[in-house]
């Protein structure tokens, strides 16, 4: 059985699931995984050819009795990044999930562009009022480009917080 890997999917629980055929073969025979999350697999088991009778794990050392012609679940705890074989009893039944750690950086919330934003808006807003100050258009010594800049990066912090509020509410994601 090969095919293209199938990668688990998360569950709104948080859990990564995968559905495996099993059927002279596992469908999926690869499977991709994130590492570091808990993996569900449920087994159809689509026959009662002794063979698929049992499914064993390399590591963890898994060994589960597969439900004929029904649904077996079993759970993997979470694993580092590596690949864990799966076979049944006699090893003519092949699988393999590929656990990889998450790639890259997430993208950026809500919160974070704020933020970035917010230093880069004071930052400018400083530079503006110091060049206006210099060439005498504002007096220098007043407070007015800190109080500014202070105004805006609280402003910032402010909508920050509020990002994240709405950014961490249920169904967001
Ligand atoms: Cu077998």
């Amino acid at each position: 059985m090969s095919g293209q890997p199938a990668r688990a999917r998360f569950t709104p629980a948080g859990v990564q699931l995968v559905h495996v055929t099993v059927r002279e073969g596992y469908r999926p025979g690869a499977i991709e995984a994130r590492a570091g999350v808990p993996l569900r697999l449920v087994f159809h088991r689509d026959e009662d050819t002794p063979c698929s009778e049992r499914v064993v794990f390399s590591s963890p050392h898994v060994d589960r009795h597969l439900v004929a012609h029904g649904e077996t679940v079993v759970d993997l705890p979470s694993q580092g990044p590596g690949e864990v074989r799966f076979t049944c009893g006699m090893g003519r039944y092949r699988g393999r999930i590929r656990f990889s750690p998450a790639l890259g950086r997430r993208r950026p919330g809500l919160a974070s562009r704020f933020r970035s934003a917010g230093i880069g808006m004071a930052l400018a807003l400083v530079i503006v009022l110091a060049a206006l100050a210099a060439s005498g258009l504002i007096p220098a010594a007043g407070p007015m480009p800190w109080l500014a800049a202070g105004a805006t990066l609280l402003l910032i912090g402010w909508l920050t917080l509020v990002a994240r509020v709405v950014g961490t509410a249920p169904g967001s994601r």
